[in-house]
């Protein structure tokens, strides 16, 4: 049977043949999504972020990477959507402006849906006014926010402003996330909650949403 240490080589490698292979194997031999995430995917870009931080891995390759591992969510996220028994209610989440990185987003989106969460994606670079606008639109409780860089980390602090100045916006609750983010920093901006990682993100939105 395919191991998740397979799954993980796979995605440092880049070979996304082989990550969707594995995966499916994973699969069919009835290994849950969940496992699936955090046994080999998780792992396999914890590595491709050390050697990225090492200079043993340049941009091309940490992108090759991070399509290898998209190709495996993309088999697993319908499981982790299913797995939740039924929507418990919709979370708007993004990167805010100025940064492009949706890797860790994107586990944190898949993790909520598979939490049983209704999940507004609006991407990567997004402006304090789409925010906004989308929770109005999903009638969303809590908007979460993913920052990984120290230079757009401030930026949500413009987001929960523009959140709290709008009427209709302004009761929403507001959870932040990324690399270099820590509980105090949270804190400072307003944040009504910050999560380390995507699984303590499922904890944290159940608790927002009471
Ligand atoms: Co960038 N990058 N990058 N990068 N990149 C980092 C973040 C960096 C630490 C690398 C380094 O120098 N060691 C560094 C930031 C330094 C800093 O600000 N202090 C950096 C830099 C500098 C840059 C550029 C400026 C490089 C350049 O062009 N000179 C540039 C910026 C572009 C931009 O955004 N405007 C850039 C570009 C890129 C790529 C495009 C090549 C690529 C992104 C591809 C993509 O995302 N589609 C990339 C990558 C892949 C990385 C590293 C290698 C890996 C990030 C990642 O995906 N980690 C990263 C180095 C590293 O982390 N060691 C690095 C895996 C992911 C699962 O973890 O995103 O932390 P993470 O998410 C976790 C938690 O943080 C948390 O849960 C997730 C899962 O457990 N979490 C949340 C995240 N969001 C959350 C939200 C929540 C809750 C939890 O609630 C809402």
């Amino acid at each position: 049977m395919a191991k998740y240490q397979d799954l993980a080589d796979a995605i440092i490698a880049g070979d996304n043949v082989k990550s969707k292979e594995i995966t499916q194997k994973l699969v069919d031999s009835g290994v849950n999504a969940i496992e699936i995430l955090n046994d080999g995917l998780v792992p396999g870009m914890e590595v491709v972020g050390a050697k990225f931080k090492a200079n043993e891995m340049y941009i091309p390759e940490v992108l090759i990477a991070a399509r290898a591992m998209h190709a495996a969510m993309d088999i697993i996220k319908p499981m982790l959507s299913e797995s939740g028994a039924e929507m418990k209610g919709t979370i708007v989440i993004g990167t805010v402006q100025g940064d492009l990185h949706d890797i860790g987003k994107n586990l944190v989106g898949m993790m909520l849906e598979g939490g049983g969460y209704t999940v507004v994606d609006v991407g990567v670079d997004v402006p304090s006014d789409k925010f906004v606008e989308e929770v109005k639109k999903s009638g969303a409780k809590v908007v979460g926010l993913s920052a990984l860089l120290t230079t757009t980390m401030p930026v949500m602090k413009d987001v929960i402003s523009a959140i709290r100045a709008d009427a209709a916006t302004k009761s929403t609750m507001v959870m932040v996330g990324g690399a270099p983010l820590t509980q105090e920093y949270a804190d400072s901006i307003g944040a009504n909650g910050y999560a380390p990682d995507a699984s303590s993100a499922v904890d944290l939105a159940k608790k927002l949403m009471g």
